[in-house]
Protein backbone atom coordinates (compact mmCIF):
# COMPACT_ATOMS: atom_id res chain seq x y z
CA UNK A 1 0.00 0.00 0.00
CA UNK A 2 1.37 3.24 -1.11
CA UNK A 3 0.20 5.73 1.54
CA UNK A 4 0.07 8.59 -1.11
CA UNK A 5 -2.12 6.47 -3.43
CA UNK A 6 -4.41 4.71 -1.12
CA UNK A 7 -4.75 7.33 2.17
CA UNK A 8 -3.63 10.45 1.73
CA UNK A 9 -2.82 11.75 -1.98
CA UNK A 10 -2.24 15.49 -1.08
CA UNK A 11 0.02 15.31 1.64
CA UNK A 12 2.94 18.05 2.05
CA UNK A 13 6.48 17.47 2.89
CA UNK A 14 6.15 18.91 6.02
CA UNK A 15 3.55 16.59 6.90
CA UNK A 16 5.46 13.61 5.86
CA UNK A 17 8.24 14.44 8.44
CA UNK A 18 5.41 14.66 10.98
CA UNK A 19 4.41 10.91 10.60
CA UNK A 20 7.94 9.78 10.34
CA UNK A 21 8.95 11.53 13.34
CA UNK A 22 5.50 9.59 15.12
CA UNK A 23 7.44 6.22 13.52
CA UNK A 24 11.25 7.38 15.29
CA UNK A 25 8.89 7.88 18.41
CA UNK A 26 7.33 4.52 18.18
CA UNK A 27 10.38 2.74 17.67
CA UNK A 28 12.27 4.34 20.63
CA UNK A 29 9.30 3.61 22.33
CA UNK A 30 9.95 0.31 21.43
CA UNK A 31 13.28 0.35 23.51
CA UNK A 32 15.67 1.01 20.13
CA UNK A 33 17.98 4.06 20.14
CA UNK A 34 18.68 6.38 17.13
CA UNK A 35 22.51 6.61 16.23
CA UNK A 36 22.26 9.25 13.48
CA UNK A 37 20.50 10.73 11.36
CA UNK A 38 20.81 9.55 7.59
CA UNK A 39 20.85 11.52 3.93
CA UNK A 40 19.06 9.65 1.21
CA UNK A 41 18.87 10.25 -2.55
CA UNK A 42 21.61 13.05 -2.45
CA UNK A 43 22.96 11.71 -6.16
CA UNK A 44 21.85 12.07 -9.55
CA UNK A 45 22.19 8.83 -9.90
CA UNK A 46 19.32 8.10 -6.88
CA UNK A 47 17.46 11.04 -8.32
CA UNK A 48 17.53 8.96 -12.06
CA UNK A 49 16.50 5.76 -10.38
CA UNK A 50 13.61 6.70 -7.95
CA UNK A 51 12.21 9.66 -10.35
CA UNK A 52 12.75 12.47 -7.54
CA UNK A 53 15.28 15.75 -7.31
CA UNK A 54 16.11 16.76 -4.19
CA UNK A 55 17.65 14.75 -0.61
CA UNK A 56 15.11 13.25 2.14
CA UNK A 57 16.95 13.11 5.69
CA UNK A 58 15.86 9.42 8.20
CA UNK A 59 17.25 7.95 11.05
CA UNK A 60 19.45 5.28 11.69
CA UNK A 61 18.76 3.06 14.85
CA UNK A 62 21.14 0.94 16.68
CA UNK A 63 19.32 -2.38 15.76
CA UNK A 64 20.43 -1.88 12.19
CA UNK A 65 23.73 -2.27 12.57
CA UNK A 66 25.33 -5.33 11.06
CA UNK A 67 28.17 -6.82 12.69
CA UNK A 68 31.13 -9.22 11.64
CA UNK A 69 30.67 -7.77 8.29
CA UNK A 70 28.12 -9.53 7.35
CA UNK A 71 24.42 -8.99 6.22
CA UNK A 72 21.83 -11.27 7.95
CA UNK A 73 19.60 -11.52 4.59
CA UNK A 74 16.29 -13.01 6.42
CA UNK A 75 16.09 -10.03 8.35
CA UNK A 76 14.84 -8.09 4.87
CA UNK A 77 12.38 -8.32 2.56
CA UNK A 78 14.19 -6.91 -0.90
CA UNK A 79 17.74 -5.43 0.48
CA UNK A 80 19.85 -3.39 -1.70
CA UNK A 81 22.90 -1.84 -1.14
CA UNK A 82 24.70 1.57 -1.11
CA UNK A 83 28.35 2.36 -0.92
CA UNK A 84 28.83 5.70 0.93
CA UNK A 85 31.02 7.91 3.02
CA UNK A 86 30.56 8.73 6.46
CA UNK A 87 31.27 11.51 8.89
CA UNK A 88 31.75 12.36 12.37
CA UNK A 89 31.28 15.49 13.68
CA UNK A 90 33.53 16.09 16.63
CA UNK A 91 31.25 19.46 18.01
CA UNK A 92 27.58 20.24 17.71
CA UNK A 93 27.01 22.42 14.54
CA UNK A 94 23.95 23.98 12.89
CA UNK A 95 21.71 26.82 11.59
CA UNK A 96 20.85 27.43 8.25
CA UNK A 97 23.87 29.66 7.09
CA UNK A 98 26.22 26.55 8.08
CA UNK A 99 29.16 26.47 5.03
CA UNK A 100 31.64 23.77 3.74
CA UNK A 101 34.18 24.99 5.53
CA UNK A 102 32.55 25.30 8.91
CA UNK A 103 31.48 21.49 8.47
CA UNK A 104 35.57 20.63 7.87
CA UNK A 105 36.57 22.38 10.89
CA UNK A 106 33.74 19.92 12.77
CA UNK A 107 35.07 17.09 11.35
CA UNK A 108 36.21 14.50 13.99
CA UNK A 109 36.72 11.50 11.26
CA UNK A 110 35.94 10.12 8.15
CA UNK A 111 34.83 6.07 7.32
CA UNK A 112 33.55 3.92 4.68
CA UNK A 113 30.55 2.91 4.99
CA UNK A 114 27.75 0.48 3.43
CA UNK A 115 24.11 1.12 3.63
CA UNK A 116 21.61 -1.89 3.44
CA UNK A 117 18.07 -0.17 2.59
CA UNK A 118 15.00 -1.86 2.25
CA UNK A 119 11.59 -0.27 1.34
CA UNK A 120 8.22 -1.43 2.37
CA UNK A 121 7.26 -0.34 -0.87
CA UNK A 122 6.41 -3.12 -3.59
CA UNK A 123 9.32 -3.07 -6.13
CA UNK A 124 10.49 0.22 -4.77
CA UNK A 125 8.12 2.07 -5.85
CA UNK A 126 6.89 5.08 -4.20
CA UNK A 127 6.74 8.93 -4.16
CA UNK A 128 8.92 11.53 -2.32
CA UNK A 129 5.94 11.78 0.21
CA UNK A 130 5.97 8.26 0.55
CA UNK A 131 9.88 7.65 1.41
CA UNK A 132 9.88 9.94 3.83
CA UNK A 133 7.19 8.32 5.63
CA UNK A 134 8.97 4.92 5.29
CA UNK A 135 12.19 6.81 7.32
CA UNK A 136 13.86 6.55 3.44
CA UNK A 137 14.37 2.79 3.91
CA UNK A 138 16.66 2.59 6.31
CA UNK A 139 16.77 -0.95 7.95
CA UNK A 140 20.89 -1.45 7.61
CA UNK A 141 24.07 -0.41 7.70
CA UNK A 142 28.03 -1.26 7.83
CA UNK A 143 29.91 1.24 9.01
CA UNK A 144 33.79 0.83 8.48
CA UNK A 145 35.75 0.58 11.64
CA UNK A 146 39.28 2.66 10.03
CA UNK A 147 38.96 6.36 10.94
CA UNK A 148 40.38 9.47 8.51
CA UNK A 149 41.16 12.81 8.91
CA UNK A 150 39.29 15.28 7.07
CA UNK A 151 42.60 16.65 5.59
CA UNK A 152 43.76 13.12 4.63
CA UNK A 153 41.21 12.39 2.13
CA UNK A 154 39.49 13.66 -0.97
CA UNK A 155 36.16 13.21 -0.88
CA UNK A 156 34.98 14.35 -4.64
CA UNK A 157 37.88 12.60 -5.87
CA UNK A 158 37.24 9.01 -3.47
CA UNK A 159 36.22 6.70 -6.00
CA UNK A 160 34.46 3.15 -5.03
CA UNK A 161 33.24 0.14 -7.00
CA UNK A 162 31.02 -2.22 -6.01
CA UNK A 163 32.14 -6.43 -6.96
CA UNK A 164 29.58 -8.90 -6.19
CA UNK A 165 30.84 -12.51 -6.59
CA UNK A 166 33.80 -10.92 -8.37
CA UNK A 167 31.62 -8.90 -10.69
CA UNK A 168 31.97 -5.47 -11.01
CA UNK A 169 28.17 -4.01 -10.99
CA UNK A 170 29.11 -0.38 -10.13
CA UNK A 171 31.32 2.00 -9.11
CA UNK A 172 31.31 6.33 -8.86
CA UNK A 173 32.87 8.90 -6.75
CA UNK A 174 32.53 11.23 -4.26
CA UNK A 175 31.57 13.65 -6.38
CA UNK A 176 28.13 11.93 -7.33
CA UNK A 177 26.93 12.99 -3.55
CA UNK A 178 25.76 17.12 -3.93
CA UNK A 179 28.89 17.76 -5.73
CA UNK A 180 30.77 17.11 -2.10
CA UNK A 181 29.45 14.62 0.90
CA UNK A 182 30.40 17.54 2.69
CA UNK A 183 27.53 19.47 1.44
CA UNK A 184 25.38 16.74 2.55
CA UNK A 185 25.88 18.33 6.51
CA UNK A 186 25.32 21.47 5.05
CA UNK A 187 21.65 20.09 4.22
CA UNK A 188 21.10 18.25 6.63
CA UNK A 189 21.67 21.51 9.01
CA UNK A 190 19.41 23.59 6.75
CA UNK A 191 16.66 20.64 7.40
CA UNK A 192 17.52 19.76 11.20
CA UNK A 193 17.03 23.77 11.56
CA UNK A 194 13.58 24.15 10.77
CA UNK A 195 12.61 21.69 14.05
CA UNK A 196 15.49 24.00 15.88
CA UNK A 197 17.44 21.41 16.09
CA UNK A 198 21.45 21.21 15.48
CA UNK A 199 23.34 17.84 14.40
CA UNK A 200 24.98 15.99 17.15
CA UNK A 201 28.73 15.46 17.72
CA UNK A 202 29.72 11.69 17.53
CA UNK A 203 26.82 10.44 15.37
CA UNK A 204 27.57 8.11 12.49
CA UNK A 205 25.98 10.28 9.81
CA UNK A 206 26.08 8.33 6.12
CA UNK A 207 25.43 11.21 3.60
CA UNK A 208 24.19 8.61 0.67
CA UNK A 209 25.18 6.55 -2.06
CA UNK A 210 28.33 6.90 -4.32
CA UNK A 211 26.49 4.78 -7.15
CA UNK A 212 23.00 3.95 -7.76
CA UNK A 213 21.50 0.88 -5.05
CA UNK A 214 22.36 -2.38 -5.82
CA UNK A 215 20.06 -5.76 -5.50
CA UNK A 216 21.99 -8.33 -3.27
CA UNK A 217 20.86 -12.39 -2.68
CA UNK A 218 21.32 -14.97 0.28
CA UNK A 219 24.32 -16.27 -0.49
CA UNK A 220 26.53 -13.30 -2.05
CA UNK A 221 30.06 -11.92 -1.12
CA UNK A 222 29.80 -8.49 -1.33
CA UNK A 223 33.41 -6.36 -2.07
CA UNK A 224 33.03 -2.65 -2.18
CA UNK A 225 36.22 -1.01 -2.78
CA UNK A 226 37.37 2.41 -2.31
CA UNK A 227 40.25 4.52 -3.33
CA UNK A 228 42.22 5.81 -0.07
CA UNK A 229 38.81 4.53 2.55
CA UNK A 230 38.71 1.10 3.82
CA UNK A 231 37.80 -1.50 1.56
CA UNK A 232 34.60 -3.76 3.04
CA UNK A 233 33.89 -7.22 2.17
CA UNK A 234 30.76 -8.23 3.49
CA UNK A 235 29.10 -11.84 3.52
CA UNK A 236 25.13 -12.02 2.39
CA UNK A 237 24.04 -14.69 4.90
O1 LIG B 1 19.64 6.22 1.41
C1 LIG B 1 19.01 6.39 0.36
O2 LIG B 1 19.43 7.06 -0.59
C2 LIG B 1 17.66 5.73 0.24
C3 LIG B 1 16.64 6.76 0.15
C4 LIG B 1 15.33 6.12 -0.12
C5 LIG B 1 15.15 5.73 -1.51
C6 LIG B 1 15.45 4.30 -1.78
O3 LIG B 1 14.84 3.42 -1.16
O4 LIG B 1 16.26 4.06 -2.65
MG1 LIG C 1 21.68 5.67 1.56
Amino acid sequence: MKVTKELAPSLKVEEAYAIQAELLRLREADGHAIIAPKMGLTSKAKWTQMGVDSPVVGYLFDDMIERDQSIEFDRYIHPKIEPEIGIVLKNEIGGPDLTISEVKDNIDYIFSAVEVIDSRYQNFDFTFIDVIIDNTSAKGAILGTKQYDVGSVDLITEQVEILINGEQVAEGKGEAVLGNPIQVIVELAKHLDQSNQMIQPGQPILTGGMTAAVMIEKGDTIQVNYSNLEDLTIEVK
